[in-house]
């Protein structure tokens, strides 16, 4: 791609779609409709400061955390917009209690459920740090023109037909992948387009950047507080003592050490007895992500792609990243347990 080719990303979807000649289409025109539902999430993401759309509305979601203005809107605008594209039989959200089926002749056909966090890190938002949008697409295993059910919607991430995530920071970037490694795309305002700006991503096998709330750090299991004195240690060979970066917003967190090369940790806590971080529309997402860059994601022990979902809400311990650094946490999850 010479430095003047813009190549926006419904170019490169059409495009990708082209090199399968049995592509109906289907997937390519569910991805073009995230993007849209993306620019006017972050349209309403960037002049958050300015109009009466930051703080809460004064009631929690189903995980009971505080809802924000603009987690509704993001949760609102990406089911109108996804219900609207006739490819999408039902979603689930974060935001949602239960899934949302799509029952009318427009949608009742589609051969795809959808999975998200509409807007993950919403605490950072008051306060202007970068947040995220996380999906993932599955092929529905009910018969098309039958309702959706929960089937659809607990099937392990290996599974999955696609995965991204956007990431309104100081630019905003969307990050996808459909099996075929993964391309991030930046969105230009002067045009209002997505264009390809990371064309296959490949993830650093290593890195000198961990990320974890220390804060937590006495309710870590022993493996990973013995893993975090590792990576203080000084070690010339191996560049330790590695730097410790966590913004608190994964998809931040996550994309940094995607193109960096570094480990994200999510343990077990006393507070977080199954971990926080949410096994269907958060990790498995991000897993997919990261194995297509070459890297590795696991709960500390399985490869949480293989996790088989028993509740749409589940959560799961999370360590992704390069893989040598994953590796060698699991190495000392595996000894102190
Ligand atoms: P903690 C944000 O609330 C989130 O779901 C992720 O984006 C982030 O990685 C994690 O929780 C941060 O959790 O407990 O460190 O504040």
């Amino acid at each position: 791609m010479n430095q003047y080719e813009v190549i926006t990303l419904n170019e490169f979807i059409l495009e990708s779609q082209s090199q399968f000649p049995q592509a109906e289409g289907d997937l390519s025109h569910l991805l073009h409709h995230v993007g849209t539902a993306a620019k006017i999430v972050n349209r309403e993401v960037n002049k958050a400061g300015l109009v009466d759309i930051l703080g809460e509305i004064g009631t929690c979601n189903v995980q009971g955390e505080d809802q924000k203005k603009l987690d509704i809107f993001a949760n609102d605008h990406f089911i109108n917009s996804l219900h609207s594209c006739g490819e999408v039989c039902a979603i689930a959200s974060e935001e949602n209690e239960s899934f949302i089926l799509f029952d009318d002749d427009m949608a009742r056909n589609g051969k795809y459920v959808f999975l998200m966090d509409p807007l993950d890190g919403s605490s950072n938002i008051d306060v202007n740090v970068s947040i995220g949008t996380i999906f993932s697409i599955y092929k529905r295993k009910t018969k098309q023109g039958e309702k959706a059910t929960m089937e659809d919607f607990l099937q392990p991430g290996t599974e999955q037909v696609a995965a991204g995530y956007i990431l309104y920071g100081s630019s905003t970037m969307l990050v996808y992948t459909t099996g075929q490694g993964i391309n991030g795309f930046t969105l230009d305002p002067s045009i209002g387009e997505f264009c390809l700006s990371h064309k296959k991503i490949k993830s650093p096998e290593d890195g000198i950047i961990y990320s974890i709330n220390e804060g937590n750090y006495l309710k870590f299991p022993a493996g990973v507080k013995q893993y975090i004195k590792y990576c203080q240690e000084k070690d010339v060979d191996t560049q330790r003592p590695y730097s410790s970066r966590y913004i608190g917003s994964l998809v931040s967190d996550v994309h940094r050490n995607l193109l960096k090369g570094g480990i994200f940790m999510y343990p077990i806590t006393e507070s977080a007895p199954k971990g926080k971080l949410r096994l269907l529309y958060e990790c498995n997402p991000i897993a997919f992500i990261i194995e297509q860059a070459g890297g590795k994601a696991t709960d500390g022990h399985k490869r949480t792609m293989e996790i088989k979902p028993s509740s749409l809400h589940q959560r799961t311990p999370f360590y992704c990243g390069s893989t040598n650094m994953v590796n060698k946490v699991e190495e000392f999850i595996r000894v102190f347990g």
